[in-house]
């Protein structure tokens, strides 16, 4: 067996893929030693055939087995060095390459789903095209009710005459998860919405939050200490004051509009003190029929929700005035107000931090 032996030694040895390759082609190709050893097989007695045919056939075998092993020993070998040649630290600050930037819009969902998971809120999403049983009668908002008109709906074809809707805002999204999951229930419903209307102030597809909570026992005080609370850690200061007035939406009974107290900084209108008052959310307790057209009994289960414009906060944050600028896609406009990517929300370190 020093064919074999040799050949073994010289695979084993190969230091790399072209050197085997070379060892290969001298055993196995067509002027190959093996080759030339079962090509001798034809020249043979039967019973020369008969003792060395196995013997040729078991060492193609294990040279065959050799080289296969060898081949991804090396292979290996080469994937480690290129990864170790080719590692990129991320946290090194990017070369002189384009630089997006992150929206606004983006920066503040970011920074609302970080102040409210300190509060024990999750983030629970849902379909932007809706039936018209989530998006309205749910709700208690059912066909006649004055509100779907209010709404500006766009409507879509749906299946077997049942249209469907561009959702009008994301209570869909706690209707489905009342349906879903057991109470206790603490969620804000993050995302687009949709409404046939366009002017200075509003655009046809808007961004808004809401919140839900269900729980036993939920009363106002909750409502307005979880809107004070969330107030102050987003506009990061303490001085802010709450007003509830008395409102009417179809899906909270009693309803209350939430105005913030502002003051004048440096000539601008800013939130925190009591020069004046500005209307930034809509709130109230859950109506028992909206509770119980998800399956559950509003004598044991309460809750308050309350909803608000994204786009709107943001402005009010950051001190941009025309709403129009967020759709533009002006990336003078999104390098002036666009945060950095590495610009992580640093609530976390507590509410108010
Ligand atoms: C369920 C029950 C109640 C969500 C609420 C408002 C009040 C509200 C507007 C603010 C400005 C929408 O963006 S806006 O036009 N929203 O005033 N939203 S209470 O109430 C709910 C939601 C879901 C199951």
């Amino acid at each position: 067996m020093d064919d074999a032996s040799t050949l073994l030694d010289r695979i084993i040895a190969a230091p790399d893929l072209a050197s085997l390759e070379a060892v290969r082609v001298s055993a196995l190709g067509k002027s190959g030693e093996i080759t030339a050893l079962l090509k001798s097989l034809g020249g043979m007695t039967s019973d020369q055939r008969a003792v060395e045919g196995p013997r040729i056939h078991a060492l193609r075998e294990r040279v065959t087995d050799a080289l296969a092993a060898r081949k991804d020993e090396l292979e290996g070998a080469q994937l480690e060095a290129r990864l170790a040649t080719e590692r990129l630290d991320l946290s090194l600050p990017a070369g002189d390459v384009p630089q997006g930037s992150v929206h606004p819009v983006s920066q503040v969902m970011d920074e609302l789903a970080e102040i409210f998971a300190d509060l024990g809120f999750a983030v629970a999403e849902g379909p932007e095209i809706e039936d018209d049983w989530h998006n309205f009668t749910a709700l208690n908002i059912p066909e006649t009710h004055p509100a779907r008109a209010m709404h500006d709906t766009f409507y879509l074809a749906g299946e077997h005459d049942r249209p469907m809707v561009l959702r009008t805002h994301t209570s869909p999204v706690q209707i489905r998860t009342m349906m879903s999951q057991k109470p206790p229930i603490r969620i804000i419903a993050p995302g687009r919405v949709y409404r046939s209307d366009s002017d200075a102030t509003h655009t046809p597809m808007f961004h808004q939050i809401e919140g839900l909570v269900i729980d036993k026992g939920i009363t106002m005080g909750h409502l307005k200490w979880t809107l004070e609370t969330f107030l102050k850690a987003f506009f990061e200061r303490d001085d802010i004051v709450l007003r509830l007035r008395p409102s009417y939406f179809p899906f909270t009974e009693p309803s209350a509009e939430v105005d913030v107290g502002w003051s004048m900084e440096k000539g601008r209108r800013v939130i925190g003190g009591s020069d004046g008052w500005m209307e930034v959310l809509g709130s109230g307790m859950v109506h028992p029929r909206v509770i119980a057209a998800c399956g559950l009994d509003p004598d044991e289960w309460q809750g308050f929700a309350f909803g608000t414009g994204v786009d709107r906060l943001a402005m009010l944050k950051y001190g941009m005035d025309d709403l129009r600028a967020f759709f533009d896609g002006d990336l003078r406009w999104l390098r002036h107000y666009g945060f950095s990517a590495l610009d992580v929300p640093t609530l976390s370190g507590g509410v108010g931090a």
